[in-house]
Order: C-alpha cells, then sequence, then structure tokens
C-alpha cells in the first residue's frame, strides 16, 4: 500500500544513493556544469516553488487553473469513464482536486519524486474525497520509472499539469510521453499543461521575481547537493540567473559564480572561475502544433485543446 511505497522512498537503497551521487559528480565535471532540476525539489525546495506557483510574476499555475476552470465540463467529459486517475509530479495536490470532482474516479494515484511532500497532500485528498482511494507513489522520471502493480488496469488518465514536461530536454521528454502512452493500455487519455512562447519580458520576469523568491529556489538546491554528495557550497558565492534561448524556445536556469570558486566534495574537486555557470534547469516553452507533433510521435491519437485568450497556456486532452 501507499505507506509501503513512501518508507521504500525515504530510505532509498545504498545503491540508489550511490547512483545519485555519481549523477552529481557527472554533471559537476562537465565543461558546462550541470545540476538535474529534480534536485531543485528538497522539502525546502518543495516551500519555496510552492511560493513561486503564487507569485505576481509567475503567471503559468494561474492561468493554467483558469483554463482548467473554464473548461471543466469539456474536460470531463473527454476524461469520461475514467476509473484511475494517475497525476504526475502531483506534488500538493491542488491541480487535480477540481478533476477528482468532475471526473469521479474510483482511484487517484499521485507519483512524484518529492513523495514526503507528495504523501501528506494525499492524505488530505483522501479525506476530502472518501469515495475515492488515494495513494502516493514515488518515482524519478529522469530514470526508469514503473507503477506498482497492484494499481488497477481498468480505464486511466493520465493528468501532467503544470507545464512540467517542460523541464525535460525533447528527446527525455518524447521518451516520457511515450512511457505515458504504454501506461494507458490503448484506453483512457492524457491531460497535459504546456506553457507556449511569449514575450521575453513576460518569460524572464516570470523566472528572476522581483521578491528574489525563484533566485532563493535555484540557490537551494546548492544546500541539497551538499547534503546528498557532501560537497561544500556555499550558496553566498553563487548568483542566481534566468535566460531564454530562443534556438531551444527554452528558459535556462543557471548559478554563476561571482569570483572564483573551489568546490570540494568526497571523490572530487572543481574550481569554477568568476562568471562560470552551472546549468540548473531548462523550461521549454512550446509551440503548440510542435507539442502536437510530439504527442502524435509518441503514440496519442485525437486531441483536444483549451487555451487562455492570451495564449499563453494550454491543457491539451490526447487520446490513447
Ligand atoms: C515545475 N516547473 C514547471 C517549473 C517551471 O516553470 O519550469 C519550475 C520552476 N523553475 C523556476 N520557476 C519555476
Amino acid at each position: 500500500g501507499g505507506d509501503d511505497d513512501v518508507r521504500a522512498a525515504t530510505q532509498r537503497p545504498q545503491g540508489a544513493q550511490a547512483a545519485l551521487r555519481h549523477e552529481l559528480a557527472q554533471g559537476l565535471m562537465q565543461q558546462q556544469a550541470q545540476i538535474s532540476p529534480k534536485f531543485l525539489y528538497d522539502a525546502r525546495g518543495c516551500a519555496l516553488f510552492e511560493q513561486i506557483t503564487q507569485l505576481r510574476e509567475y503567471y503559468p499555475t494561474r492561468t493554467e487553473a483558469a483554463i482548467m476552470a473554464q473548461h471543466e465540463v469539456e474536460m470531463a467529459e473527454a476524461m469520461s469513464g475514467c476509473q484511475v486517475l494517475i497525476e504526475l509530479g502531483a506534488g500538493n495536490c491542488e491541480k487535480v482536486r477540481r478533476l477528482c470532482r468532475s471526473v469521479a474516479p474510483l482511484q487517484f494515484v499521485g507519483v512524484d519524486i518529492a513523495v514526503e511532500f507528495l504523501q501528506q497532500a494525499v492524505v488530505r485528498l483522501g479525506q476530502d474525497f472518501p469515495q475515492m482511494t488515494a495513494r502516493a507513489v514515488a518515482a524519478d522520471f529522469t530514470a526508469d520509472w514503473h507503477l506498482p502493480p497492484d494499481v488497477p488496469q481498468g480505464r486511466r488518465e493520465l493528468f501532467y499539469p503544470g507545464s512540467s514536461i517542460g523541464n525535460f530536454d525533447t528527446q527525455q521528454a518524447l521518451h516520457m510521453l511515450k512511457h505515458m502512452h504504454s501506461l494507458l493500455n490503448g484506453d483512457g487519455g492524457l491531460l497535459i499543461g504546456i506553457d507556449l512562447p511569449k514575450s521575453l519580458p513576460v518569460l524572464i520576469a516570470a523566472y528572476d521575481d522581483e521578491q528574489g523568491v525563484t533566485a532563493e529556489f535555484n540557490l537551494n538546491v546548492l544546500s541539497h547537493v551538499n547534503r546528498l554528495l557532501g560537497s561544500d557550497f556555499k550558496p553566498q558565492d553563487w548568483e542566481h540567473e534566468a535566460c531564454f534561448d530562443p534556438r531551444h524556445s527554452r528558459i535556462e536556469m543557471h548559478l554563476r559564480a561571482r569570483h572564483g570558486v573551489m568546490v570540494c566534495w568526497p571523490q572530487g574537486v572543481r574550481y569554477f572561475a568568476q562568471g562560470e555557470t552551472i546549468h540548473t534547469e531548462n523550461s521549454y516553452k512550446y509551440p503548440l502544433s510542435d507539442f502536437l507533433s510530439m504527442l502524435r510521435a509518441a503514440g496519442f491519437g485525437a486531441t483536444r485543446v483549451w487555451t487562455d485568450e492570451q495564449q499563453w497556456f494550454a491543457v491539451i486532452h490526447a487520446h490513447a
């Protein structure tokens, strides 16, 4: 049951810990150093991300929520007959509440890398929807991941909101979509949110807010890495940076060394010259037609698209 999944995830086996350390060390030794964005989500990172979603500058969460509120009935229609509702990157489970009401699945499965944070949200959701069983499952979407074998095979709908698919590179995203398609067993579908291209000032402000919450969120990855890897990053040596790469249509987050910095960990060391960066996140802004092509390439069929007036964000339902 849910408790076992959580225990398994919080007490990661030795091998998994070693694999994460290896991944981190590998990334830091690249010429363009990188830390996977999945490491942004320790307990403090989850709390900071929640704050981000409420910032004036961070339009995606509220735009998506408005689209879902406005088209609730049509979305529920597209998902009718759903028995198992599976949310990927479920986080605080706020976005799925509306669907739990309108779709009324028998079972909810929340999947996230930050499973302790998720578990608390799943308990609250289960209390508010007593007709529905609710469980939390730990998964790292950048590795091979599977649903527990006892998740029913009945008609499934996947929900992947928030434009989180945008945090993978294009090849990984396609792979992820293919994997999602395979979880559906030829029935049901996927409801997914994607962030669309828009003017540069709007994009940059969303990833470099005035209050500096996004800067805190980005810098916090260093404390998480210190705990996992045993490294000695000092956040005050680094500066948050967000830029847009038009060639890839993506926002990039980096941490830039304020001066020469030596970073040590048990099995390695790296010197960063002043101005060198660590790449911590991509956030792709897919043109709608590009993303629809990706869905087709992943095996999905008929789609419906809902968007806001400014066409800043899209919610798409794709049949298996
Ligand atoms: C979770 N993900 C969709 C967020 C995004 O917009 O790419 C993460 C984030 N990074 C900085 N601000 C928010």
